[in-house]
């Protein structure tokens, strides 16, 4: 679902006239989150001062560099009343990299489905809820920071793009695609990132903050989850699993298993990967599915273990033990890969 030119013509008369615009990413934010509700602010707040970005829950180390999160609130924890008198007061909430209330929490979902404002949705996860009045939602797009320049293009707001603007786009660009590897980047995805280079991002400076971040425990925690990868070359599939232990043995913080996921993938011949982390605390064993080509992971997801994503990228949870978990995942392989 694209923006007719009437609703972008609506759409900029409300930015213009609204008394508070809030800017919403999902819970647990990644760089397309944070990088697309901190681009459009920069941008939006040019236009409209009285624009704010609300988190609903702690934004994690490395992203916190990102130009504007200073200036953001947090929703659970800290301001639950500012925020709450915030969103109510809001006439235009933009929510963006997400399409279903849910995922901003249980905290902040009950609010939100009683606030009365013209919500705005750009995102490009399946399946979209109805709750906005205007829907820029599509699956073709490898990032929400990809859809959120097309968005200010469209408005002809390409000259409000300051280099704090560029940066957080950038980032939600790169971090999406992969750095530009997986298969929704195209030549436009290029000539988009040409462009913020040229308006003054430091992509060598943001490779380092995003990624040259690591610390022993972290690197010993990625040795232990690689030696504990299994493959099933039957079902062209590989396996990694973190149990509570390994966590506590290397002193776990979240976000330390960052991007572990996507080893299980680097074999060559397999094309389907998974990555059970056992938390203890929440009572659950986070599952993350990673896949190459047509096996589409988010249906799996979906189907199999209460989650969802992308096609080639898709979350979910168990509420079984690791164990259980891990024969229940290979047990469905046999009839589904
Ligand atoms: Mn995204």
């Amino acid at each position: 679902m694209t923006l007719s030119k009437q609703q972008i013509i609506a759409l900029k008369e409300q930015i213009k006239a609204a008394n508070k615009i809030t800017i919403i990413p999902h819970r647990n934010v990644d760089g397309d989150a944070m990088g697309s509700t901190l681009g459009l602010y920069h941008v939006l707040k040019q236009i409209n001062t009285n624009c704010v970005v609300l988190i609903p829950n702690e934004i994690p180390d490395y992203l916190k560099w990102l130009p504007g999160t200073d200036s953001t609130l947090i929703y659970e924890g800290t301001n639950v009343g500012e925020a709450i008198k915030r969103l109510r007061q809001s006439d235009l909430i933009f929510t963006l990299d997400f399409n279903a209330f849910h995922r901003t929490g249980e905290q902040m979902e009950s609010i939100l489905k009683t606030i009365e404002s013209t919500f705005v949705m750009v995102d490009h996860h399946e399946k979209p809820e109805n709750y906005a009045t205007y829907t820029f939602s599509s699956t073709e797009y490898g990032s929400t920071c990809q859809m959120i320049y097309d968005l200010i293009e469209q408005m002809d707001y390409q000259n409000l793009i300051t280099k704090e603007a560029a940066t957080c786009i950038y980032t939600g660009i790169a971090t999406d695609s992969g750095g530009f590897r997986f298969p929704r980047t195209t030549g436009r995805t290029h000539r988009i990132v040409a462009d913020l280079i040229d308006k003054g991002v430091d992509n060598t400076q943001i490779y380092i903050n995003l990624y040259d971040n690591s610390n022993y425990n972290r690197l010993q925690l990625l040795g232990r989850a690689l030696q504990n990868m299994r493959i099933l070359p039957e079902y062209n599939t590989s396996y990694i699993s973190l149990s509570q232990e390994d966590l506590n043995e290397f002193h776990y913080e979240k976000g330390d298993t960052e991007g572990i996921v996507n080893y299980g993938l680097t074999i060559k011949d397999i094309d389907f990967t998974a990555f059970f982390t056992e938390l203890k605390e929440e009572n659950i064993i986070k599952i993350s599915f990673r896949s190459q080509g047509t096996f589409d992971v988010n249906q799996f997801a979906r189907k199999h273990f209460n989650g969802g994503g992308h096609v080639n990228a898709a979350g979910g949870k168990s509420f079984d033990t690791l164990e259980e978990t891990i024969n229940k995942f290979i047990a469905i392989l046999a009839t589904e890969k």
